[in-house]
């Protein structure tokens, strides 16, 4: 089955990754191939587009999609599939009331989809069972926004980066995860070198690239950071002491808690040294054009919502906030994540930015849904609401979009949660994750491309993404499998909608009712939308009310906040001093530059998985030293919850104590590599948000017996090794292997991981002694699989082996070459590829710096590398610098 192009226009929709929300030109070609441009006009990024939006085009095909619905892995009707939920779920409720049902949604769904989801668990079943994965991600963010505005509102746009003196990065690798906002940065500070940029960061991340200062905090420090900053500010006169009286409440508890923190206690908390403290709070105190830019690392801790209000202190005491260039910023993740939080989505919210703890909100919204109930006190927030899956209070869970299995933290907890759980119904576009393994009713939902509906961007920027392939098999938008759901059970008036833009139009006419200008969130400029206007509708950046006006696009510059007395709060946060003494390392853990999340997407790209081809963990040298692990060794990280093999990287990038594992790698692409698995389930109080970036965990070397490489054609049913990762290469896999003990049929292990037929011989070298096995199989049509075993990490170049999938082996001689699994002398090794718009390795980009390239622009001249969407500057950049160090030694 193929997809259907709509038709062979260019079709403007946005990048379905990242919170940036670029806007993507996509236009479907004849051969099935999927053109892929940055959308010039579109505001966010101007035709800029990321590596893994530049790679969206891979990443449509069909292989691994869910086609049909599935109750118990059989193929359904949508009928008995969706009278058999809602059946299910009014059983549940019959017998046990609503808050025994739960749905678990997604940033990553359409405002459409999750404005009904929310719609139909809040007021129609009654219960507020509904939390989201930015309960994960944006909640401490969420919290800190409602306790110092009295609204989730980010104030500023993204101007506002370029247009700072001062940019402060905190806890986010915007080069990696945010990289068109890196690049507009970048392009901003080349324009005026003078702009200066403060990265604070537990790691030295590819972000440090553009940093003038790095502060190697330790992790959590923040709180005490920005609590010292305060005080700092009060003590030099920095202050802005009219706004502070006529626009905000609170300072003077919040200075009677800083005051103490002076450098030297602030040093110690942080681990910074006291100079480079100063200099930071100097830069600070004089810069008044300044913007804080926050992501993961200080959301995903134990005192995220207390780290968020911190900052904000700072800003609301030198009135930075709602001026251009100035303010607090919290980029989102997720596509969504902004929109979720319009409608609604997490478990202590109502629809269009109202509170579910408002009698007035509520009743407002019952009264426009005309519902027969309305939820009246939040529902279970992520953690707890696994945990009532787990002990059997939840006895129908709906999982839309998101991937528990892996993402939650105690994630073999949240396994072992669905397993006992009597019905779990789960919406995805692919068949196999490891979430969908415990599901019994799968969804086929219409993946990017096909999907129809609204985004919102970190800078508050709605913007369509609009179909340009038919939607596949039996697949459907999830607001219709929701729709069609919500009428099945006897709820069909409230959800009449036959197209997104019927369900637009009605929040956007919900976010202005009884509005008059007492809520952020008023979109109601588009309540009457017709479906023609809604197809052709621009990015636009909210709010836009009935009538409203054009503003600069800030909230706050008028000093009127959205609390009972329209001040903004200070809030007094006690910074926490911990210092582990448990000989344990911690944790972090987060994103790679090519992947997004569990790689259900990114994973199916061969060019995305070329940067990293295995999971890892970053290790500090005199750590791994002291370990005894060797660089590119394997090594168990393990604690009470669960332990992982994985790749260790040696960098002095990394801190001492710490290591960081990527969040991306599944049982789908790795043996045990869910970095989850390790990770407690301790939340922030407030927001319910997990310390995801804090576990402690051993560290110790994986012991393995023999080390194998395979080239494969096609994707491996199981493989039996202790270690194992497979990566998506061009036309097949690479898979890199470990084991304790010495197989003795090497043969059989072979042939059960090519998937070898009869009639197709092995071609095979043994060395018993030196525990060296090669074997291949090859038919007319070229190689299936190729697999090294030796018992050091094995030396075949993979860039070269993953080639070998392509080429043809009519000659016997060259059967034995490859055999032998040495690249020709005209084919040296690429290396890791850094670039993966032009496929150039490591090795490629050392040896032309050592042969006079000495910049990035020389590299690119040279190789073109980093010449298209420019993801990888930052690490041509330290390659050419790391291989000129090397050669004036
Ligand atoms: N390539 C890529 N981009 C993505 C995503 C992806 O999967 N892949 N996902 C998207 C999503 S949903 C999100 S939420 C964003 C996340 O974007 P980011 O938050 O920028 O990414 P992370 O890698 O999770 O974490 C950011 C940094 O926090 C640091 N950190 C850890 N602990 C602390 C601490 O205590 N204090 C400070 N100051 N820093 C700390 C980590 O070392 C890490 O470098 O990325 C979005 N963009
Ligand atoms: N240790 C650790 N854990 C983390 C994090 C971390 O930094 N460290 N980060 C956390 C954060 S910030 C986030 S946002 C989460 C992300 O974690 P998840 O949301 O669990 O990860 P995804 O891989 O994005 O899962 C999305 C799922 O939806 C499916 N899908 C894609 N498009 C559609 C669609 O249109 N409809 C439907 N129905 N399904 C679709 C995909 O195939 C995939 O299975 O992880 C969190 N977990
Ligand atoms: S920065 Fe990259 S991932 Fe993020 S929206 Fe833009 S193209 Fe997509
Ligand atoms: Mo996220």
């Amino acid at each position: 089955m193929e997809h259907q192009p709509l038709s062979p226009v260019t079709v403007r929709t946005t990048c379905p990754y990242c919170g940036v929300g670029c806007g993507v030109l996509a236009t479907p070609k004849e051969d099935g191939t999927v053109g892929i441009a940055g959308d010039p006009e579109h505001p966010a990024n101007f035709g800029r587009l990321c590596s893994k939006g530049s790679a969206l085009g891979e990443t449509v095909h069909l292989d691994g999609r869910l086609l049909e619905p599935k109750i118990s892995g059989v193929p359904a009707s949508w009928d008995s599939a969706l009278d058999l939920v809602a059946d299910r779920f009014r059983a549940a409720i019959a017998e046990h009331g609503p808050d025994s049902v739960a749905f678990y949604v997604s940033g990553q769904l359409l405002t459409e989809d999750y404005y009904v989801a929310n719609k139909l668990m809040k007021g129609f079943i009654g219960s507020a069972n509904i939390d989201t994965n930015s309960r994960l991600c944006m909640s401490s963010s969420v919290a800190g926004h409602i306790r110092a505005f009295g609204s989730d509102t980010v104030p500023g746009t993204y101007e506002d980066l370029e247009l700072a003196d001062l940019i402060v990065l905190t806890g986010s690798n915007l080069a990696w995860c945010h990289p068109v906002l890196y690049q507009r940065i970048a392009a901003a500070k080349a324009a005026r070198p003078e702009m200066r940029i403060v990265l604070i960061d537990p790691r030295r991340t590819m972000t440090a690239d553009i940093a003038d200062m790095h502060l190697q905090i330790r992790p959590d420090g923040d709180m005490a950071l920005f609590t010292g900053l305060l005080g700092f500010l009060a003590v030099q006169g920095a202050l802005d002491q009219s706004y502070i009286h006529r626009h905000t409440a609170g300072f003077d508890a919040a200075l009677a808690v800083a005051s103490p923190y002076n450098l030297e206690i602030v040093s110690r908390q942080t681990g910074i040294d006291q100079d480079i403290l100063s200099a930071f709070y100097e830069l600070f105190a004089k810069t008044e054009r300044c913007v804080t830019v926050y992501s993961q690392g200080v959301n995903q801790s134990a005192s995220g919502t207390d780290k968020v209000n911190a900052i904000i202190n700072c800003h609301l005491a030198t009135g930075r906030i709602g001026r251009p260039g100035m303010g607090p910023f919290s980029v989102t993740g997720q596509p969504n994540a902004m929109g979720g939080r319009e409608v609604g989505g997490l478990a202590n919210m109502l629809a269009s930015h109202m509170q579910i703890e408002n009698a007035g909100h509520r009743q407002l919204v019952q009264n426009f849904w005309a519902s027969p109930d309305i939820a009246k006190k939040p529902g279970l927030k992520a953690v707890d609401l696994f945990k009532a899956v787990g002990d059997g209070r939840i006895k129908a869970l709906w999982i839309m979009a998101t991937n528990p299995v892996d993402s939650m933290p105690e994630a073999d907890g949240v396994a072992n949660a669905l397993k006992a759980c009597p019905f779990v119904v789960v919406s995805d576009i692919n068949v196999a994750t490891d979430t969908t393994a415990y599901a019994h009713v799968l969804l086929p939902a219409a993946g990017w491309g096909e999907k129809d509906g609204t985004v919102t961007n970190s800078e508050r920027r709605i913007s369509r993404q609009r179909p340009f392939l038919s939607t596949p098999g039996e697949a459907r938008p999830d607001w219709w499998i929701i729709t069609e759901v919500a009428k099945r059970m006897g709820f069909a008036n409230g959800f009449p909608y036959q197209n997104p833009a019927q369900i637009f139009a009605e929040h956007a006419a919900l976010s202005g009712t009884d509005n008059n200008g007492s809520r952020d969130f008023d979109i109601a400029a588009h309540a009457t939308i017709s479906v023609k206007e809604y197809a052709s509708l621009k990015a636009f950046q909210w709010p836009q009310g009935r009538g409203s006006v054009a503003s600069d696009g800030r909230f706050f510059a008028d000093g009127r906040f959205y609390t009972g007395d329209g001040r903004a709060r200070f809030i007094a946060v006690h910074p926490d001093e911990t210092f582990h003494q448990d000989g344990l390392f911690t944790l972090n853990s987060g994103r790679v530059r090519d992947h997004w999340h569990t790689m259900t997407r990114t994973g199916k790209s061969a060019r995305l998985s070329a940067h990293f081809a295995e999971p890892f963990a970053e290790i500090h040298p005199l750590d791994a030293a002291q370990k005894g692990i060797a660089d590119a060794s394997l090594v168990k990280l393990h604690n009470g919850h669960g332990e992982i093999i994985v790749r260790a990287l040696l960098t002095d990038r990394q801190a001492r104590g710490n290591v960081f594992v990527p969040m991306h790698w599944t049982n789908q692409f790795s043996g045990s590599a869910r970095v989850d698995t390790l990770v407690t389930s301790r939340t922030d109080p407030v927001s319910g948000q997990p310390a995801l970036k804090m576990a402690r965990v051993d560290v110790q070397p994986f012991a393995a017996g023999w080390y194998g490489f395979a080239v494969l054609r096609n994707k491996p049913p199981a493989i039996a090794a202790d270690y194992w990762a497979l990566a998506k290469t061009i036309d097949g896999y690479r898979l890199e292997l470990a084991g304790l003990e010495d197989l003795d049929d090497w043969s059989t292990f072979a042939e059960a991981l090519f998937g070898a037929g009869e009639g197709m011989p092995l071609l095979r070298y043994h060395d018993e002694k030196n525990g060296q096995h090669r074997m291949a199989v090859f038919t007319d049509d070229g190689l299936i699989g190729a697999l090294y075993i030796a018992r050091e990490p094995v030396a075949v170049s993979r860039s070269w082996a993953s080639e070998q999938l392509l080429q043809s082996f009519a000659l016997a001689q060259n059967r034995f070459q490859l055999l032998a699994g040495r690249p020709g002398k005209d084919m040296p090794d690429k290396g890791a590829i850094v670039c993966s718009c032009f496929s150039v390795g490591r090795n490629e980009i050392a040896s032309a710096a050592r042969s006079g390239c000495h910049s990035v622009a020389a590299i690119g001249e040279a190789l073109k590398a980093g010449t298209n969407c420019g993801s990888c500057r930052a690490e041509i950049r330290g390659i050419v610098d790391a291989n000129l160090v090397q050669a004036a030694e």
